[in-house]
């Protein structure tokens, strides 16, 4: 029985979580408040304008739709900025290997993203040919925690959406896989993840072997 894995992008494959904390940061102060770390939590996995709506309401900051959208692409040109001298050392610690060994034993694997860097970011890291379908912000209608990013990346490699793993950092993003019908292995504090099929601290500690013995 053919089975596939799905990776989320950000905090998945490589930390672009900084980038982001710092352009909306920058964003926040021109707006007249500050904006934490722990504040940015609550934007991992979550679209560009559910990020601006929610980093507003902590300022308390209202604003017309026109100028959201001006705020948003302000943020955006700070974040390609930033990101845009990206290169593959800053690929997550487990990431190359655990590809590899996919690739060995002919398991196809998709991209699963919010973001609609997500093109540039594996250009920048060197690994938008590793993918064999790449599912980002520009494909889909619904953002995490709905299936639909996941279910898509299935359909694109033409496996059942019970035989598919999800790899995701972002409490939106593991539910969107378990509500996708699919094995989800949450990667990071598992203090602050819940309701996935396997927790991991970070993508060394996985390998084929541990997820077929797991799940197939
Ligand atoms: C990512 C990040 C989010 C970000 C979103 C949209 O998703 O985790 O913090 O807000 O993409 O990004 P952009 O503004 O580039 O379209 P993921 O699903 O890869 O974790
Ligand atoms: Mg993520």
């Amino acid at each position: 029985e053919r089975i596939a894995v799905l990776f989320d992008l950000d905090g998945v494959i490589v930390d672009t979580a900084k980038h982001h904390y710092l352009a909306w940061k920058q964003l926040a102060e021109e707006l007249g408040f500050n904006f934490t770390v722990e504040d940015n939590e609550r934007l991992k996995g979550v679209s560009r304008m559910d990020s601006l709506n929610i980093l507003l309401d902590i300022g308390q900051v209202k604003v017309s739709e026109a100028e959201k959208v001006e705020l948003a692409t302000r943020k955006n040109r700070r974040y390609v900025e930033s990101i845009s001298h990206m290169d593959e050392s800053e690929i997550l610690p487990g990431v190359s290997v655990f590809l590899a060994e996919l690739k060995t034993n002919n398991i196809p694997f998709a991209l699963g993203s919010a973001s609609k860097n997500a093109p540039l970011i594996l250009e920048k890291i060197g690994l938008y040919h590793a993918f064999d379908a790449i599912i980002d912000g520009n494909s889909i209608v619904n953002a995490k925690p709905d299936p639909e990013v996941f279910l898509l990346g299935a359909d694109a490699l033409n496996v059942a959406k019970e035989n598919c793993v999800v790899f995701e950092d972002a409490q939106s993003g593991i539910e969107a896989g378990k509500r996708a019908g699919m094995k989800v292995v949450a990667v990071g504090d598992q203090r602050i993840l819940t309701g996935a099929d396997d927790y991991i601290e970070s993508m060394e500690d996985t390998s084929l072997s541990r997820i077929k013995d797991l799940f197939f």
